[in-house]
């Protein structure tokens, strides 16, 4: 988002939690990340009214309705693509996107690269506990092969994907990854994401005791393996070749790759600017000559 969004206000977390009470599970990771959220959206000082919260369907595209904030809670799978036109209309407020793996990769996976290509100026928090959890448990493309659900008594065919890998193949100008279990850190990174000028996709795990039960905190917290400190965060091979390791059993855990590039509605201001001052512009008969 834009530079001038940082710092308006001084509130605490607690002063972004709206009055809706919280339904997810006992035990669920996604209340550590909603407190990542809180304590990052307070850090990066963000003005609750000039706050955008969209999301899909699933446990994690509740979140919205727990934020203080506008909000749009939209269709299964389509929050990247709301948020897109959200975004380029008022580019001026900060827009940020909350869903889990089903939403953002199963049913939303043909809307993800083209946030990151286009480099739409928003934050995405990816909420990934490897299942489909509002639904009561079925297999998502970031389940291990271990997990057995009721659509996989037996466990899974499938090669997990890699979300870190595919946003950075697709172009995200800020790819981090976190774990639910450690809200400080997912603060950190978000308010990284919140204050970057682009595409930031931050991936966090997140624990769900109630269907996912090979993905376990205990699970998580070996996996993790915190970024080297000498790691160069503009360097793509670098970044790729962390992201890689989540496949050899040990899952990156910070800032893989932050880079600048000019964003969608940067382009579409200079188009525009170009376009709107030329004499023989003139949109409604552009829009006449074009009528079916
Ligand atoms: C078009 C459509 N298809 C399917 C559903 C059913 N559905 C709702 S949420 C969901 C998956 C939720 O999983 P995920 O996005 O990983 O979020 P979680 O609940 O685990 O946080 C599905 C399949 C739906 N609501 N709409």
């Amino acid at each position: 988002m834009s530079i001038s969004m940082i710092g308006q206000v001084a509130l605490k977390p607690k002063d972004y939690k709206s009055e809706v009470p919280v339904v997810w599970c006992p035990g669920c990771g996604h209340y550590g990340i909603l407190n990542g959220i809180y304590r990052a959206l307070s850090e990066a000082g963000i003005d609750p009214s000039r706050l955008m919260s969209i999301s899909g369907i699933g446990c994690s595209s509740r979140a919205p309705y727990f934020i203080n904030s506008y909000k749009m809670h939209t269709l299964h799978g389509r929050a990247g693509a709301v948020a897109t036109g959200a975004q380029l209309i008022r580019p001026d407020l900060t827009t940020l996107v909350m869903g889990g793996d089903g939403d953002g990769f199963s049913i939303g996976g043909g809307h993800m690269p083209h946030l990151a290509r286009k480099n739409v100026d928003l934050t995405y928090v990816l909420f990934d506990n490897g299942i489909y959890g509002l639904t009561k448990g079925q297999y998502s493309p970031t389940s291990r092969p271990e997990m057995t659900a009721y659509t996989t008594p037996y466990g899974g065919p499938e090669a997990p994907m890699n979300p870190l890998l595919y946003m950075l193949t697709y172009g995200a100008t800020y790819v981090a990854q976190a774990f639910a279990g450690k809200p400080g850190v997912c603060a950190e990174l978000i308010k990284g994401a919140l204050e970057h000028r682009g595409f930031a996709y931050v991936n966090i795990y997140s624990q769900c005791p109630t269907f996912n039960t090979v993905d376990t905190v205990e699970f998580y917290r070996d996996l993790v393996e915190t970024v080297p400190q000498d790691h160069d965060v503009t360097d793509l091979g670098a970044a790729i070749s962390l992201a890689r390791r989540t496949s050899e059993g040990c899952a990156p855990m910070g800032l893989l790759y932050k880079v600048e590039r000019p964003t969608l509605d940067m382009q579409m201001t200079a188009i525009m600017d170009g376009v709107g001052g030329r004499e023989d512009y003139d949109l409604n008969q552009i829009i006449d000559a074009n009528r079916p």
